[in-house]
């Protein structure tokens, strides 16, 4: 599945007071030193630090520094000569990975449908000697390869520093101290929220990676994890004036929104990430009470729900099944999305009345909480297979339909386990590929009364991936496929992903003691 959409002459539909307010709310950055790397190796062969800046490195050497730990920053290097006098220019190549496997694939190999930009890799010509480097660009990376592509037979390279300025808006005093009851729970719990602070820059963002950017679908992800942790509030509210900021001319949200050079949504629309605006603004009230932002960002919310049921509902209160390709949901190409987006579009019609409700219009209270009535009947009527024993989505059995129908509150009391297992079982159906599509699994469980399974599932798949060697959560994992990627290539993956952070959410809310007790 390809999402690239591009709208001849878009140009969004702005909101100068509320972009305007989201201005005023930008973030103060942390900033943490990291001077040098925890180990480096010289041409495969470790070395310590010390006996780096006594290596002159020739032609070809490649020197690999590891951080120990993710992260995203700016990088200076100092390097100096040695030899004899410097009779032509340094040349060396940089290569930034978040997980050690990233350099091992070629980036002239990559064909898919990501921009190849993406990969982070510097080729520079140092013409002078001693020199401190100050890399143009900030880089999410654990590895820096260093490789010499040349000097000269007269001279070589010496690197005598390479210092990393970390960079994130989370504020770790915030933490709340907690205990954890095995060692597991809690490395998933840290990761978890490593990967949230790494994504917590200007406003945030979906990885420091790729694509550096606030989407929506991800953003709520990341305000429920950050509620329970860093408690990002303005970094929040600033995403959420965003998205409100700036639109679709007929005032549907983006799915995603620039922020450089200004705010500029994206003429991308993904119908279950404007839908979970009103879900998003709801929680973050609930947090919050915040007067100023239910008066601007109501009638923002309420509009994402009306545009999809003025535009996607048939006759009967059913999605239209053309909506099938209409949402994201998860990557897969196979996945027919339509009872998904039924589900999401309750979600949405509960929570734009419960925001009516604490904007204090009971009518359209009312109306809202009728409506997200009658489409959970509908849902029923449309998408429950007696014979099946569980949802259809025009014909297709997938557990991402179970999951979201589940969490719509439609899924018949008692039928979910057997739903689960039915749809994960069946040889040839949609397979869910990311951590965003496992949180609401879980979520599901949760719901489904299934505690025990949605902890198993949560250690199971979120442990899967520290145990593959990374400190921080990915945006796609496949158990079975350590490479797979969506968009053609592992060298474009981000292995530190807004939308995987929300383990710390979970585990607070469920499988830890309650606050009170804890610590
Ligand atoms: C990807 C991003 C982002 C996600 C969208 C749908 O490009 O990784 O996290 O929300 O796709």
């Amino acid at each position: 599945m390809e999402l690239i959409s591009i709208i001849p002459d878009f140009q969004p539909r702005n909101d100068p007071r509320l972009l305007g307010k989201a201005a005023a709310l930008k973030p103060v950055f942390r900033y943490t030193a990291y001077p040098f790397p925890a180990s480096c190796q010289v041409n495969g062969e470790t070395v310590s630090l010390k006996t780096l800046a006594e290596r002159p490195l020739r032609r070809g050497d490649r020197v690999l520094l590891d951080y120990g730990r993710h992260l995203v920053g700016r990088l200076t290097l100092n390097l100096s000569a040695a030899g004899s006098h410097m009779d032509a220019p340094a040349f060396i190549q940089l290569d930034f990975a978040e997980m050690a496997g990233e350099l091992t694939e070629n980036p002239d190999a990559y064909h898919g449908w990501l921009s190849r930009s993406w990969i982070q890799q510097e080729r520079l010509h140092l013409d002078r000697l001693p020199a401190e480097i100050a890399l143009p660009r900030r880089y999410a990376f654990r590895y820096v390869r260093l490789t010499v592509l040349d000097t000269s037979p007269k001279y070589q390279l010496v690197l005598m520093g390479a210092e990393c300025r970390a960079e994130s808006a989370a504020d770790w005093n915030k933490v709340p101290e907690r205990r954890f009851p095995d060692e597991e729970l809690k490395r998933i719990y840290d990761a978890s929220l490593r990967t949230l602070a790494d994504c917590t820059q200007d406003v945030l963002e979906d990885g420091p990676k790729r694509d550096r950017r606030l989407w929506l679908g991800d953003l709520r992800l990341e305000a429920l994890t950050s509620y329970v942790s860093f408690r990002s509030l303005d970094v929040i509210k600033r995403c959420l004036y965003l998205f409100a900021g700036t639109r679709f001319p007929d005032g549907r949200m983006s799915a995603n929104v620039f922020t450089e050079p200004e705010p500029a949504a994206d003429d991308t629309y993904l119908m279950d990430y404007a839908l979970l605006y009103p879900v998003a603004l709801d929680e973050y009230l609930a947090e919050t009470d915040d007067a100023e932002a239910l008066a601007d960002l109501l009638e923002p919310a309420l509009e994402q729900a009306d545009w999809v049921l003025a535009h996607w509902l048939d006759s009967n209160g059913a999605v239209k099944p053309d909506a099938r390709k209409a949402g994201f949901i998860d990557w897969s190409d196979s996945l027919n999305r339509t009872a998904a987006l039924q589900a999401v579009l309750i979600l949405s019609l509960d929570a734009c009345a419960a925001l009516c409700g604490r904007a204090r219009d009971g009518e359209r209270k009312a109306r809202y909480a009728d409506k997200a009535r009658a489409l959970r009947e509908a849902a029923l009527r449309h998408f429950w297979s007696e014979e099946e024993q569980c949802f259809l989505s025009c014909g297709q059995i997938s557990i991402h339909s179970q999951v979201w129908l589940t969490l719509a509150g439609v899924m018949p009391e008692g039928k979910a386990r057997a739903a689960f297992e039915k749809a994960l079982g069946l040889p040839g159906a949609p397979r869910m590929a990311t951590p965003y599509m496992h949180h609401y699994y879980v979520s599901a469980l949760l719901k489904a009364d299934m505690k025990q399974e949605a902890e198993a599932h949560l250690r199971a798949y979120w442990g899967g991936m520290l145990n593959a060697g990374s400190d921080t959560f990915w945006e796609c994992y496949d158990p079975n496929d350590l490479r797979a990627s969506p968009y053609g290539g592992m060298i474009v993956n981000s292995y530190c992903h807004a939308w995987s952070c929300t383990p710390a959410y979970l585990i607070d809310r469920h499988f830890i003691p309650a606050k009170e007790e804890n610590p």
